[in-house]
């Protein structure tokens, strides 16, 4: 029953570690896959590329790199999944990522690099259509179990992210609260998506 000249929606979840985004995420695929659609879940960094492979070293504190380089490296790991993005969208599946480009900004505008700077390389890589920020306090999320121990996991830092991410939302944005039960929060995000979804169907266009 979908219009084979629809496209698929893109979802972006965004949000401090630790705030649920993970497993919301797998959650939102199976709602929709259990609507019919097709849909596919994606996270950046992506680890698996020649360019994410550096990223996981430097999280891992295991190489040192330049500030502005290491945003840079972040944001060609977007740019390296464009065209598939677009492929995909274009072909009707809707593709639900963890962290895109306002992780790039809100991460490194923390350590205090210009946030212009910062937003420029994001320029010309697809616009979501729809943002779904998880909302938590940072002392909230570092109470969740303890950090992985990657580099940015310091409550101090997460401070200067979460203030970073108010500076972002847009209106592409919609903020649940990550605070409330587990169900809670999947039951808002799946009528969000689905919402958007829906209207990406009926022809919405995609844009940069
Ligand atoms: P995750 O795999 O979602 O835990 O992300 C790894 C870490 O990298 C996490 O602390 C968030 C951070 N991060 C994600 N995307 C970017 C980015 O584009 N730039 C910077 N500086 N950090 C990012
Ligand atoms: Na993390
Ligand atoms: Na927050």
């Amino acid at each position: 029953n979908h219009k084979s000249d629809s496209r698929g929606a893109l979802i972006v979840l965004e949000g401090l570690d630790r705030c649920g985004k993970t497993s919301q995420s797998s959650r939102l695929l199976s709602f929709l896959e259990r609507l019919g659609y097709l849909v596919e879940s994606w996270r950046f960094p992506d680890r698996n590329t020649g360019v994410g492979q550096m990223i996981s070293s430097y999280l891992a504190n295991e190489s040192q790199l330049d500030d502005h380089a290491i945003h840079l490296l972040f944001s060609a790991n977007r740019w390296e999944k464009r065209s598939l993005m677009e492929t995909r969208l274009r072909s009707g599946t809707t593709l639900i990522v963890d962290r895109y480009s306002y992780s790039g900004v809100a991460f490194s505008s923390a350590k205090g690099l210009d946030i212009e700077w910062c937003k420029a390389p994001e320029m010309g890589l697809l616009a979501p259509d729809l943002v779904l920020y998880l909302d938590i306090p940072p002392e909230k999320a570092a109470e969740r179990g303890g950090y992985g121990g990657e580099r940015y996991e310091q409550l101090d830092f997460q401070r200067k992210v979460d203030h970073s991410y108010q500076l972002l939302h847009d209106v592409s944005w919609k903020t649940v609260d990550a605070c409330l039960p587990i169900e809670d929060v999947e039951k808002q995000l799946g009528e969000m998506a689905l919402d958007c979804v829906t209207t990406c169907q009926k022809g919405k266009a995609l844009s940069q």
